[in-house]
């Protein structure tokens, strides 16, 4: 007998987001497809744990090889599995990333939106597929009003804020053309263990753990201003879901409405990892020293500065409570809290030489 399972595809599988939405479709009983990159090194470390299970025999869980840029192979992946619901989440995600390769985070970004609408629509799939569109709180960019909402005008301030904003018009396009249940979540910054460590988050908690275990002397960082709205992906993605489960489809802001620079961020986790952080000195030549010890442990470096920044997000999403009673669980200093004790737990693997993979090894010690 054919089981009654809905059936989802994520793309970009592999990332934060992704890795929690799989987690938490299997949980609610859904078929999981996932589309995965060809790597010349594992990159499915934060899903491996799905397969750990022992059923995983019988784990409604597939990956499939393919990419954004890549039409034929989408149209095919679609067709072969006939989803409910496609969640597109991958992306050339880093904004500093975009401006060296501007063109790269247009083709994925922007015309990889495209691609996954065309191939619904080509293949008669417009009223049987949800879609839902990573949309970012980088659309608003320069800063119009605060709060930004839904209504708040777009500003993009980057190649990938740019894109972006393509990627949420076309969605709203064939949503209106074709008739579509296509929504965009516009999401705010959202972080977790498992967070890419080249994000100023978990920069900084991987190197606030290393140094308070004297693997690492310091870390430099860019612009120590810049305020961020930031939640937890686990929150995020339950919003993500609930987004598709609605009669009408709708764009909707999701953000816990608090707003922190880079800076408090920066003491919060050195705290966590136990050390009290001063500030000295000014601009490119502020440091960071560690209180007790008089050591400098963050440096400013201007290579991580933006040709144009964003400098502050902090969003409302009063309609998203309203409309999905969706309310973030975390907290921010519970977020900050939980990125330093998992990066804590991985260093003392390592210390104590029980981290199975050796590989790993490397992430740490350098
Ligand atoms: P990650 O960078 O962690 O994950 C991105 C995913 O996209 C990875 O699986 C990556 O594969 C995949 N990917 C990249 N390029 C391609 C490509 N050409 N073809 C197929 N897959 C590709 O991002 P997050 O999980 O943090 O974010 C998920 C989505 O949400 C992204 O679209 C991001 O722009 C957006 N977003 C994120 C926010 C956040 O704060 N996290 C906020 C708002 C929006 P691989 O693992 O092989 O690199
Ligand atoms: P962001 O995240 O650009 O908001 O995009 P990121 O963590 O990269 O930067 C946040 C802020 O920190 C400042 N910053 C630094 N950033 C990085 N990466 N490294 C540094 O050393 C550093 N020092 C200071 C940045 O200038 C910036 O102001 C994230 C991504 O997940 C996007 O995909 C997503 O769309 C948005 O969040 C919402």
């Amino acid at each position: 007998m054919k089981e009654n399972k809905k059936v989802a595809l994520i793309t970009g599988i592999t990332g934060q987001d992704g890795s929690y939405l799989a987690e938490f479709l299997l949980q609610k009983g859904y078929e999981v497809h996932g589309i995965k990159r060809r790597s010349s090194s594992f990159n499915t470390g934060r899903i491996d744990h799905i397969y750990q299970d022992p059923h995983a025999d019988e784990l409604p869980f597939h990956l499939h090889y393919g990419d954004l840029t890549d039409t034929t192979n989408l149209i095919r992946i679609i067709q072969e599995t006939q989803p409910d619901e496609i969640y597109n989440l991958a992306a050339q995600s880093h904004v500093q990333v975009s401006f060296e390769a501007p063109e790269y985070t247009a083709d994925v970004d922007a015309m990889g939106v495209l691609r996954l609408l065309e191939a619904i629509r080509i293949l008669g799939m417009t009223d049987q597929t949800k879609f839902y569109q990573a949309s970012t709180s980088e659309l608003y960019g320069k800063v119009q009003e605060v709060p930004q909402q839904e209504s708040t005008p777009f500003y993009p301030r980057s190649p990938y804020g740019v894109a972006k904003l393509y990627a949420y018009w076309i969605t709203v396009n064939y949503r209106e053309a074709y008739d579509m249940y296509a929504v965009n979540g516009i999401l705010f910054n959202h972080e977790s263990p498992v967070r890419g460590e080249t994000f100023v988050t978990r920069k900084i908690t991987r190197a606030a753990v290393r140094i308070a275990a004297g693997l690492q002397e310091k870390t430099y960082l860019g612009n120590l201003e810049a305020k961020r709205d930031w939640g937890h992906a686990k929150d995020y993605i339950e919003g993500m879901y609930l987004m598709l489960q609605q009669d009408d489809p709708e764009d909707l802001v999701l953000a816990t409405g608090v707003t922190h620079s880079v800076r408090e961020f920066c003491e919060l986790a050195f705290h966590h990892a136990g050390i009290t952080i001063e500030w000295i000195g000014e601009g490119i030549d502020e440091k960071g020293i560690n209180t007790e010890t008089g050591d400098v442990i963050v440096e400013i470096d201007p290579r991580y500065f933006r040709p144009t920044e964003v400098d502050l997000l902090i969003g409302d999403a009063t309609k998203a409570r309203q409309k999905l009673g969706w309310t973030p669980k975390y907290t921010f200093e519970g977020l900050v809290e939980e990125m330093v004790r998992e990066d804590q737990e991985k260093i003392n693997l390592i210390i104590n030489n029980k981290d199975e993979d050796y590989s790993k090894l490397s992430n740490y010690i350098q």
